[in-house]
């Protein structure tokens, strides 16, 4: 049996996750794999019932600190309970987030020490880690235009503009540390741009599997 391949998309809210993760599927379906789409934070009941909790407002401060240990916990049952399972299969599996965006997120936008988060990281999932990663990056301005467009705000998306600036910055940094496992997409061009880059660099990473 082929093995399959965790692949992760990433960038801040608005750069496109969602709009190219079936995009990804499709093509790896194309390529006669089996796939799965899931995303973080969630994927499993319990994950997804954390999430709830992540992205709501409560009349008490979410501390950092908590967002971290909620998103650690969500994570591992996700794991555990979806990924390995499907990788097991020899399916791949398309995650819309995934530990990077604690390194953004909690690290770089609320300034956890990313050394804290590391070990955290380390102890509950090892050394298990996406086969490729691709950012979507685009300016805070223009991710945030698209999504005033669709919704209102979650709780994160509240904070201000120089968080996500810190978490565009510290994914670039991320991306462009690890060539090896990350690409990083002009998320700014139009759609029909962004999926053509996409198609291409999935020929790489599909095809020569
Ligand atoms: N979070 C965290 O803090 N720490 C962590 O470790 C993890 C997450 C895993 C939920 O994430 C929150 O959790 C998130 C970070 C935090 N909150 N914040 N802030 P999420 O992934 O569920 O939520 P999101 O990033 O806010 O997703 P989103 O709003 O769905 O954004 P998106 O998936 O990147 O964009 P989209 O839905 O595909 O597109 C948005 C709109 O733009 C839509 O109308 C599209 O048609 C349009 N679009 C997309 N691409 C283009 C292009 N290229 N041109 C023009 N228009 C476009």
């Amino acid at each position: 049996m082929k093995q399959g391949k965790f692949i992760v998309v990433e960038g801040i809210e608005g750069v496109g996750k969602t709009s190219n993760l079936n995009l990804i599927a499709k093509f790896i379906q194309e390529a006669d794999q089996q796939v799965i789409v899931t995303r973080e934070p969630g994927g499993t009941p319990i994950a997804e019932a954390l999430r709830g909790i992540l992205l709501s407002e409560f009349d008490e401060e979410t501390l950092g600190e908590t967002e971290l240990l909620l998103l650690f916990a969500g994570r591992l049952q996700h794991v555990e309970h979806v990924i390995k399972p499907a990788l097991k299969l020899g399916k791949w599996v398309v995650c819309d987030r995934f530990c990077d965006a604690t390194y953004a997120y909690q690290g770089a936008g609320r300034r956890i020490d990313i050394q804290r988060i590391a070990a955290l990281h380390r102890w509950a999932l090892g050394d298990f880690a996406p086969d490729y990663t691709i950012l979507l990056d685009a300016p805070v301005e223009t991710a945030f235009e698209r999504i005033l467009k669709l919704r209102d705000l979650d709780r994160i998306e509240k904070e201000k503009h120089s968080f996500f600036e810190r978490v565009r910055a510290q994914y670039l940094e991320i991306a462009n540390s690890h060539p090896e496992r990350y690409s990083i997409i002009d998320a700014a061009k139009p759609l029909e741009e962004v999926e053509l880059c996409i198609k291409a660099l999935l020929k790489d990473i599909v095809l020569t599997n």
